[in-house]
């Protein structure tokens, strides 16, 4: 069993189960048939917004920056026979894509949801972050096709190692060995590596989605057999829904296909509110929130214009009332300065004040004449603003 034809179906032939190859036909076959066994199969796209790259994606995805790791050929990274000669490669990714650094995305919570409401038959995932289990969907729900983080063992003698020096092997990007006496094999998490075989739970479960009411395709290329003829398992009558950023695996080639091109978290949100979930979506995926509660900058309630408005008069009034205190000040501090005048009728200033204050203001005029006897009452009114008009109004501001 392989993929199908991708050739998309034709437009005139019409859907059988569904009203309309929509979302919204979708969401009218959930409420109207009690929908119940909801058969979900993910990718690495779905976890490319909580900040995980996915392999394929130009640009992005992980193979296309894999030169830095310097491997013949960018699948040796996840190359068994490549790991047995050279670890360190996969244990600088390892690094990087380590669960734990990461939060669900919505679309996690998508799932999450289908099974607090008693619809998700099974959920199969190629993915080894784990995010699944993280958004709330228990370990009897997935199967991790590709295997996980969540274990490890010596690749020679089968040997568990244990958790917490894993975590710290992956942290410092150190090879860690198998502990045994005499054996010293490497260690590799349960991911499956190109050359191994699948976990036995995927053999188990791999007929399930015969049995689906409804296949949820999301966030895969649908390029990694065997997992990717698993849609291929779903009965011709049984919608099925393909929501990733190009077509896959021959999904949308039979007449109850839907096909939702584009990112999976918008997608889910418009199946969500198709089906009035959507509040409760969003109220699910901020509980896998590490920062929930936490107050951010822009969530503090902007002042409205009118307190705007009261608060800039406040600063002011409180400018003027110091301006005209200083003002006051000036005043006195004028009138003893300047009560004397000369024989001529002009202010007795002390010279080198006289100066600098005249100067000043022919400057400002563009004056080049500087007058040397002294300011007139005019020329320190520029410099003196109350001079001529003890106060200013409130309300000419
Ligand atoms: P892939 O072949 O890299 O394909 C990913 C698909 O998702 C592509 O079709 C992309 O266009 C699409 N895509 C990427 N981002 C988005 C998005 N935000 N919204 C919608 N579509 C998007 O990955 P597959 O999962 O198909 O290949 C199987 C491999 C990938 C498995 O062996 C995994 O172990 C492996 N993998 C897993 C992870 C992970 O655990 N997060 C990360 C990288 C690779």
């Amino acid at each position: 069993m392989g993929n199908e034809s991708s050739t998309p179906v034709a437009e005139d032939v019409p859907p059988v189960t569904l009203y309309g190859r929509t979302i919204e036909a979708v969401a009218d076959y959930i409420k109207k048939n009690n929908v119940r066994k909801v058969v979900v199969m993910n990718g690495a796209g779905i976890s490319t917004s909580a900040g995980i790259p996915d392999f394929r994606s130009p640009d992005t995805g992980l193979y296309a920056n894999l030169a830095r790791l310097n491997l013949p050929y960018a699948e040796a990274v996840f190359d068994i026979s490549y790991f047995r000669n050279n670890p360190r490669p996969f244990y600088e990714l390892a690094h990087e894509m380590h669960p734990g650094k990461y939060r669900p995305t919505i679309t996690h919570s998508f799932v999450s949801l289908l099974h607090q409401k008693g619809m998700l038959l099974k959920a199969f995932t190629q993915n080894i972050d784990c995010l699944e289990r993280k958004a709330g969907v228990p370990g009897e729900k997935i199967v991790e096709a590709h295997g996980s983080f969540a274990t490890q063992r010596c690749i020679d003698c089968g040997l568990e190692y244990p958790e917490e020096k894993m975590k710290e092997a992956v942290a410092i990007k150190e090879v860690p060995y198998c502990e045994k006496t005499r054996c010293g094999g490497l260690v590799k998490p349960d991911i499956v590596f190109f050359g191994e075989a699948l976990p036995e739970s995927f053999h188990r479960n791999r007929s399930l989605p015969a049995q689906a009411d409804l296949a949820i395709v999301m966030g895969t290329s649908l390029t990694v057999q065997p997992f990717a003829s698993l849609p291929s398992f779903v009965r011709e009558e049984t919608p099925r829904i393909l929501i990733n950023r190009e077509r896959a695996g021959g999904l949308g080639s039979r007449p109850d296909d839907v096909v939702l091109l584009g990112d999976c978290d918008e997608g889910v949100r418009k199946l969500a509110d198709a089906l009035g979930w959507r509040e409760e979506l969003e109220e699910l995926w901020e509980s896998t929130n590490p920062h929930k509660g936490e107050k951010k900058e822009h969530d503090v309630k902007p002042k409205d214009k009118q307190t705007e408005l009261d608060d800039k008069i406040d600063e002011l009034t409180r400018g003027v009332d110091k301006t005209l205190k200083l003002s006051e000040d000036h005043q006195k501090q004028f009138e003893k300065d300047f009560s004397r005048r000369d024989d001529t009728g002009k202010l007795a200033v002390p010279g080198g004040l006289a100066r600098s204050i005249t100067k000043a203001e022919n400057q400002k005029q563009g004056n080049a004449q500087v007058n040397e006897s002294g300011p007139t009452k005019d020329d320190l009114s520029h410099v003196y603003p109350h001079i001529g008009s003890k106060s200013a109004d409130k309300s000419s501001l």
